[in-house]
């Protein structure tokens, strides 16, 4: 077969100022702008291969190793506009390959285990559009790319980048402007660092999308939420990350993380994505940063129980003289310290335990079933490593 392949891997993207509320649910276009940090891909990512030729008979797509439907009208919106634009470049140079009407097979997996209860769709999507943005060899930019990763989800979006990025809601009907932006690289502030507690449930509350179309609807909070709050917040914490004010930039999100809570405590039946052992854990960070009469590290959360801790990796060992004493039975710490090094953060606890001031229920480990530790990293990035067999077209 004729066949051509391009593969890329996209990450995960965690927001410090929360995407929650549509105002175009076909186009995925936001009732506010959002902000988020992205992963490494070390940890986190997405790995997606396509493969696009005259003799593939329909559109097919295998995730995580299982054949699953294409159907979906996201997906279907992705692909539409990823053929639009190379149609578009076929129409002003004949000698190039119909690819815009030929079929696509695409191949993806994640590494990271589904149940470590991330959500994928963001890395997801960007890998999609990414690796067929590269098969097709279109020349838009990212961000132009990133309005197409949106309609398959809101936060994808943000994964086009790396480093510290900002998803503009845009104000046009058509979703023209409604796009992802890099605040500051990787590079310009590194040392970001982040502690994923995955917190053990059975299932979430709502989806996202059905949370958001309830919150829009009934929350009175929510109306505060996008007209005041958040827009003043977002100004606020793009120059708290070009500043690299930790301090502003944790507190800013330790509010916003609260304040989409809030506003989905405050729908109509409620909705509640955090559990116990979440509370405990927001306990736990502010005593953390008043014990040491500094903010030294962040929580935030999702749609979904997972505790995700920001912190600077100066503060690394001061952090984990708690965080590592008080979670250490769970797993994932080994995946970055030996055993001394871990033996420290217990021998750091021990140096400060005669000051503390406050309790912390000894079992809160109990609640959560492993730790990801992670960092700030890069955006989506081309690679060699393909999952499709470039003569059959079929899954390696
Ligand atoms: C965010 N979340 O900013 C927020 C915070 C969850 C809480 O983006 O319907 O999966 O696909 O646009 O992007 C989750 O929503 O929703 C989300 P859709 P998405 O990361």
């Amino acid at each position: 077969m004729t066949l051509h392949v391009a593969s890329a891997t996209a990450p995960v993207n965690i927001a410090t100022l929360k995407y929650w509320g549509k105002r175009d649910k076909d186009l995925n276009l936001p009732t506010n702008s959002s902000i988020s940090v992205t992963l490494s891909q070390d940890d986190l990512r997405t790995l997606t291969s396509v493969a696009c030729g005259p003799e593939l008979q329909e559109d097919k797509l295998w995730l995580n190793g299982k054949e699953e439907s294409l159907g979906s009208e996201r997906t279907q919106n992705c692909l539409k506009d990823l053929r639009d634009l190379r149609a578009k470049m076929e129409a002003s140079d004949s000698s190039m390959p119909t690819m815009s009407q030929w079929k696509l097979h695409i191949v993806s997996e994640n590494n990271f285990p589904t149940a470590a209860g991330l959500a994928s769709s963001a890395a997801g999507f960007a890998a999609l559009v990414v690796a067929i943005t590269k098969v097709f060899q279109l020349k838009e930019d990212y961000s132009e790319i990133s309005k197409i990763a949106r309609k398959g989800s809101g936060s994808a979006c943000r994964s086009l980048f790396g480093g510290y990025v900002a998803w503009e809601m845009g104000q046009s009907i058509d979703g023209s402007d409604s796009k992802a932006v890099p605040v500051s690289t990787k590079e310009d502030w590194p040392n970001m660092k982040a502690a994923v507690l995955v917190v053990s449930d059975v299932k979430k509350d709502t989806p996202s999308t059905s949370g958001m179309q309830l919150t829009v609807k009934t929350s009175d909070l929510f109306q505060e939420r996008i007209k005041n709050v958040v827009p003043k917040r977002f100004e606020e914490m793009k120059k708290s990350i070009v500043e690299k004010d930790f301090a502003t930039f944790a507190d800013l999100t330790m509010k916003d993380s609260n304040s989409f809570h809030a506003t989905c405590l405050d729908s109509y039946p409620p909705i509640f994505y955090m559990n116990d052992t979440s509370r405990k854990i927001i306990r736990l960070v502010h005593n953390i940063n008043a014990f040491y009469n500094e903010t030294i590290v962040a929580y935030t959360y999702d749609a979904g129980p997972n505790a995700v801790l920001y912190y600077l990796e100066e503060n690394e060992e001061k952090l984990f003289a708690f965080i590592y004493k008080y979670f250490n039975k769970v797993s994932g710490w080994d995946t970055k310290y030996n055993a001394s090094e871990l033996q420290n953060f217990l021998k750091k606890f021990d140096a400060v335990e005669e000051k503390l001031n406050f309790q912390t229920d000894e079992d809160i480990y109990k609640g959560v079933s492993r730790v990801i530790l992670t960092r700030v990293g890069d955006g989506p990035q081309s690679t060699d490593q393909c999952l499709i067999n470039k003569e059959t077209g079929l899954p390696n």
